[in-house]
């Protein structure tokens, strides 16, 4: 039995003891107050980690959604695709709603203790329109290829500014004064994809193959052994992971500046948006999934231990993937066909973490400013949060960037994203593991309505396999 038990959990006991040997060895590091050289080499193995799992996310999205849809019949993947739709958006509303309730009520922003960071530059309101459009420009690339290899850039209507991620106290100054010449002149890209139009392009391709049936048969067998192949490749960087996602945490605690007088200046703020996630994590999802299945969700959810916390190390819903690929499949039993079409759709759409996140830090420096949104306005920072978060990246801070949007949608001021700047390396772990758990939920959902038709659908295959 302790033999099983090690050989199975290694990999998960590994990786809960590299969370906690971070933040130790990163608090003993800070007390050595290295150099930026020393800082960049603890921090270096947890950027191999993200490069290597960086790397697989392309290949792993278009293999698994076009190997997973492609041995679909076109009426399962309709039925998938509309009940992960419902999911998607009612939770993610339930995610906002929560937020705003308790922002409202804890009420954590008080002008009395913003820093004085200067005047507010009121950024110009940006209809929900202009957010919608852009959303649909993200959705359908005009052209494939370079929307596989952009670089992830965020343009908003506030002067079509650029948007830094940085800890860097100067550009932070910077950012402060709302000099947006700095902001556009230093610019720094969010490397990665447009995830949303590859997707796209894949759900379609997937879907055509599965019409064409026995004479794309030589087609289909590539993407499901070139699948084969990426889970492997994948599996591999996953034992190396503990160390990288050591390195990762104890590389942030060594970044922070004045630890102390952040943590005192955003306490209450921390402690509304963790609460919101708590809330949505281990209520509002949990419920919605037991009206759903009437399965046990907390069983679910310890399937899920190894996603969840890959997710607390890479602050990437798109990295965690294939950890949430393997936790659902080999722990739960979900089909890969669905795990294949739901997963990948949902770490790119699906950001309940960070809906949540953005509706609270919009109402939070609407607060810090001292001021007091109408209804109306509180419903603007709600619809523009869903979709701020439906087109935020699955990388690093990519909720932080397309926060703006909600914050330019009610006229806030931009530049106050310098207050949350410093913090934003815990929340942002947190929320991706709340959108990795909301993906996941909603992949067991689907399976559970589909089961029975993809049992028939094997059954007939079987048959006619025998009897061609
Ligand atoms: N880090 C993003 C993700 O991968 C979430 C966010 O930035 O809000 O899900």
């Amino acid at each position: 039995m302790g033999q099983s038990f090690l050989r199975r959990h290694l990999l998960l006991i590994l990786t809960i003891g590299s969370v906690v040997m971070g933040i130790l060895v990163g608090f003993y590091l800070r007390r050595l107050n290295l150099d930026a050289q020393a800082k960049a080499l603890v921090a270096f193995p947890g950027e191999m980690l993200m490069h290597m799992l960086k790397m697989m996310i392309l290949p792993l999205i278009i293999s698994s959604l076009i190997s997973g849809l492609s041995q679909l019949d076109a009426r399962q993947s309709g039925k998938m695709g509309s009940l992960a739709i419902i999911y998607y958006v009612s939770t993610t509303v339930l995610a906002v709603i929560t937020g705003i309730i308790l922002v409202l009520t804890i009420h954590p922003g008080d002008p009395t203790i913003k820093q004085n960071i200067g005047e507010g530059t009121e950024g110009k309101t940006v209809s929900t329109v202009d957010t919608m459009l852009d959303l649909v420009r993200n959705t359908f690339p005009e052209n494939i290829v370079q929307a596989t290899f952009q670089q992830v850039q965020t343009k908003y209507v506030v002067e079509r500014p650029k948007i830094m991620r940085t800890n860097d106290p100067t550009m932070l100054a910077a950012l402060n004064n709302g000099s947006l010449d700095i902001m556009r002149s230093t610019v720094e890209y969010v490397p990665g994809m447009n995830v949303l139009g590859v997707i796209v392009f894949c759900i379609a391709v997937g879907t055509v193959l599965s019409q064409l049936g026995e004479e794309a048969n030589v087609m289909i067998q590539f993407f499901v052994i070139l699948d084969k192949v990426i889970m492997k490749l994948v599996m591999t960087i996953m034992w190396y992971s503990p160390i990288g996602i050591m390195c990762l945490i104890a590389g942030k605690i060594l970044e922070i500046q004045d630890l102390a007088d952040t943590a005192r200046m955003l306490a209450m703020y921390m402690v509304t948006v963790i609460s919101g996630l708590v809330v949505h994590s281990l209520i509002t999802l949990p419920l919605v999934f037991f009206v759903a299945t009437k399965k046990n969700p907390f069983v679910f959810m310890r399937g899920l231990v190894q996603a969840w916390i890959t997710a607390l190390g890479t602050a990437s819903s798109s990295a965690t993937l294939p950890i949430t690929y393997k936790c659902l499949e080999e722990n739960l039993g979900v089909d890969r066909r669905v795990t294949r079409f739901v997963l990948p759709v949902g770490a790119t759409i699906n950001m309940d973490g960070t809906a949540l996140y953005e509706a609270v830090a919009a109402i939070f420096i609407a607060q810090m400013n001292g001021v007091h949104l109408s209804f109306g306005q509180v419903v603007t920072v709600s619809l523009t949060a869903t979709l701020a978060s439906i087109g935020a990246a699955s990388v690093p801070s990519a909720g932080l960037v397309t926060m703006l949007l909600v914050l330019t949608a009610v006229g806030l001021p931009v530049k106050d994203v310098s207050l949350i700047v410093a913090v934003d390396w815990m929340l942002d772990r947190i929320r991706t593991s709340i959108n990795v758990l909301g993906d996941a939920f909603g992949a067991g959902i689907v399976h559970h309505y589909v089961a029975e038709d993809l049992i028939q659908h094997d059954a007939e295959r079987r048959v006619s396999l025998k009897h061609p």
